[in-house]
């Protein structure tokens, strides 16, 4: 009895959820995956899925991030056949078919993170949470981070304006 009594209590604290991943991230281009750039991990949590960044070697200001639906930072042809950094990470995770770029915790795409501020000795560490997201929906997605800042519309430019990919990590 004293044994379950116990798991209970463990249950309700973070360590009953899924242990926590760590995403290693790199530097992406249209010829391929260069450096390591640093770390994401993700965690659930009673409240939602933790996400923290650990990151260097980021051009400094603000960088769109998300979520990306294939488990890939391959360089692909554009639809005019030009080849772009990470582009076979597909688009944002957006399972519930919403077609609809809103940021973080908003009502479009599941997979739209805050953007990150990266510092002038290009490093960047952020702990947050996201709603809705568990760790065990994102297994063979992947974590874009985007040239641009993000303005988490689609209007004036799709995706928030946060253009090309720089950064990638496939979440295993
Ligand atoms: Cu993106």
């Amino acid at each position: 009895m004293k044994k379950i009594i116990f798991t209970f209590i463990t249950c309700l604290s973070l360590t009953c959820y899924s242990k926590e991943i760590t995403v290693p991230m790199y530097q992406v281009t249209s010829t391929g995956i260069g450096s390591h750039i640093g770390t994401v991990t993700l965690q659930d949590s009673k409240d939602g899925l933790v996400i923290e960044t650990n990151l260097n070697n980021l051009p400094a200001g603000p960088h769109g991030f998300h979520i990306h639906e294939f488990a890939s930072c391959d360089p692909q042809k554009d639809k005019n056949g030009i080849m772009q950094a990470a582009l076979a990470a597909g688009n944002h995770y957006d399972p519930h078919h919403t077609n609809h770029h809103a940021g973080p915790n908003g009502n479009g795409h599941l997979g739209d993170l805050p953007y990150l501020s990266v510092s002038e000795a290009g490093t960047n560490k952020i702990r947050f949470l996201m709603k809705n997201i568990t760790v065990h929906q994102l297994k063979n997605k992947s974590l874009i981070i985007h040239e641009n800042t993000d303005n988490y519309k689609d209007i004036p430019l799709p995706q928030g304006g946060s253009g090309l990919r720089i950064g990638c990590g496939i979440i295993p």
